[in-house]
């Protein structure tokens, strides 16, 4: 216990010496990972020193110098156990506000590639890096606008990322740190300022009074959904008497996805990108591929995951289908891997109302029924839990009051320890603020609070000044109590135990209620606990019933732990005391 108690001192002084020198990234980063148990005579020699300079390091070391952090990695101590499948940890990236490599304020690809080890270094024996072994790029594609949804040409990179060059190279850097990327692909529309859609609509423009459009005369008329009738979600083609199909805006003409001469369009765009080297696709908006017609959505997404498969059988897919579970679960009959995992997410889903008003027993319930709900579809879903993205309020605005920390750190531990394909939108991790309109909720990544430092982004024209609520990245990985520093815990566990994202669950129910939520995950033959407490205060959890594979009672083990404050948890004889907002895996 004395030797513990000492490395966690030890490790505080090396934080803390850290935040004094103030000299960035790399040097924090290496003080963090010396404090796991490795730091040399020289290191901590000199993190004494630096500690003895400041006049609050007595302070510190005594009482403050204990934090989350160093109290997680006594106990965090595992190797990772990365399995080479689509069950990962995926970083959302919006390209546009995350790195600038060229100074003109735009995040481009050079910016992502330059900011990798942020991401993951490749290098199993650090934890200097988040741990996502997989990227999200929204649409990366030549496009009118900043987020670049509405696309001009399929197979080319928009300039203001950068060139294919740079997108290859991304790619490579990628693959070399086992890190996945899949692209965002925007099927049910395109941008009104398309070659397809510009020549249909010349087509149209000039058809003689009276004439029918003919697609051997123009095979473009058949890419989109023109119509002599105004309908609901149409816009009026100008110089015309026709309209066209544009679900979002005026500007994005929904395409005619029952066209085969559309399909073979994508299947030559899925070609380009697969040869590229990506690993697969997110599927923008397929909820509107046909609007207001599972039915129809359903054969689409079938006939997209056959042609897909065909080409490369690994290639992980994910749709977007923005609505309730028990629909978007109908949409695994396709055969798709995933559907996000809208009922969770958001500020009214799943995760935020256990947090604010609901009982942890009914979040053991929701994932129970989740996983009942998606198997009737398919064998081989993987769901794919998010908690928030680039179209959601950033969870930091969810909480307010004392434990607002504390909720917006465990938020992230419901929604990363859930089992499937989970996604992290970049900046969460951080706490970053956004809500109102959409560009508030793609703001600059927050790596530094100097607005001018090397690399950060302007971030959208018509955003707002945000105001952010945690510091930025710099701040945050020199503090051991941060979001940042949680959230990498989280992954490192997920990263540790693939129960975690492979497992099936069972709720504990006999042993949960209001405030601890306990659930199995089996895998294989292994069996990990989890057990939430969402609950401000400390509780005691009686386990000596419950088993984790042959074990049960007093030979259960803590195999991790995730804390927001600086309390430890304690499994003994069964019986497992742990602090509020915490999670530990017991196995
Ligand atoms: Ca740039
Ligand atoms: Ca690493
Ligand atoms: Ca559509």
């Amino acid at each position: 216990m004395k030797k513990r108690i000492i490395a966690a001192v030890l490790a505080g002084m090396l934080i803390v010496s850290a935040g004094g020198c103030g000299n960035g990234t790399a040097s924090s980063g290496n003080a963090v990972d010396n404090s796991n148990g490795m730091a040399t005579e020289s290191s901590a020699d000199q993190a004494i020193a630096s500690a003895r300079q400041d006049e609050n390091a007595d302070a510190d070391t005594k009482e403050g110098g204990v934090t989350a952090l160093s109290l997680m990695q006594e106990v965090n101590t595992g190797d990772e156990q990365i399995i080479d499948d689509n069950y990962r940890t995926w970083y959302e990236v919006f390209v546009y506000s995350f790195f600038d490599s060229d100074g003109d304020g735009i995040g481009d690809l050079n910016g992502l590639t330059e900011k990798l080890d942020y991401i993951n270094d490749g290098d199993p024996a650090t934890d200097t890096d988040l741990g996502c072994n997989g990227i999200w790029l929204m649409p990366v594609m030549p496009s009118t606008t900043y987020h670049k949804y509405d696309v001009t040409d399929y197979c080319d990179i928009d300039p203001e990322y950068g060139t294919m060059d740079d997108f290859k190279n991304l790619i490579a850097v990628c693959h070399e740190r086992g890190i996945n990327v899949i692209i965002d692909l925007v099927m049910n529309h395109t941008s009104s300022q398309h070659e397809w859609f510009k020549t249909a609509a010349d087509y149209l423009k000039n058809l003689p009074e009276g004439a029918e459009p003919d697609a051997s005369e123009c095979p473009y008329v058949d890419y989109y959904n023109f119509s002599k009738e105004m309908q609901g979600g149409y816009s009026k083609l100008d110089g015309t008497d026709w309209y066209y199909e544009a679900q979002f805006w005026s500007e994005m003409p929904d395409l005619n996805l029952g066209s085969q001469a559309v399909r073979d369009e994508f299947d030559k765009i899925v070609d380009f990108w697969l040869d590229l080297g990506v690993d697969g696709f997110r599927l923008d908006a397929a909820k509107e591929y046909y609007s207001g017609s599972v039915d129809k959505n359903v054969e689409v997404l079938s006939w997209f995951h056959s042609m897909v498969k065909e080409k490369k059988e690994d290639a992980y897919i994910v749709a977007e289908v923005w609505t309730d579970q028990n629909t978007y679960a109908k949409y695994y009959e396709s055969g798709i891997d995933s559907c996000f995992d809208f009922s969770f997410a958001d500020s009214t889903g799943t995760i935020t109302s256990v947090l604010k008003n609901g009982s942890a027993s009914s979040y053991g319930k929701a994932l129970v029924n989740l996983q009942d709900n998606l198997s009737q579809y398919s064998d081989s879903y993987i769901d794919a839990p998010f908690y928030t993205n680039h179209d959601m309020a950033r969870g930091a605005g969810y909480y307010s009051g004392d434990d607002s920390e504390k909720q917006t750190k465990i938020a992230q531990a419901m929604n990363l320890l859930m089992s499937g394909s989970a996604f992290l939108y970049y900046g969460e991790e951080l706490g970053m603020k956004g809500s109102g309109k959409d560009e508030n909720k793609r703001a600059p990544m927050y790596w530094s609070e100097d607005s001018a430092d090397d690399g950060m982004c302007k971030g959208p024209a018509d955003m707002d000044a945000i105001k952010m609520k945690y510091g930025a990245l710099e701040t945050q990985e020199k503090d051991g109590n941060s979001i940042y520093q949680f959230v990498k815990q989280t992954i490192k566990l997920r990263n540790e135990y693939p129960e975690i994202a492979r497992g099936t669950v069972t709720f504990e129910e006999s042993v949960s209620d209001d405030k601890v939520c306990v659930i199995k995950k089996t895998y294989s033959d292994s069996e990990l606990l989890l057990v939430y407490n969402l609950a401000p205060e400390s509780v005691e959890v009686d386990l000596s019933g419950v088993t984790a594979g042959e074990k049960s009672g007093s030979d259960l083990e803590v195999g991790g732990v995730l804390l927001t404050g600086t309390e430890e948890a304690v499994l003994q004889d069964g019986t497992l005391t742990m602090p509020g907002y915490s999670v530990v895996i017991v196995k």
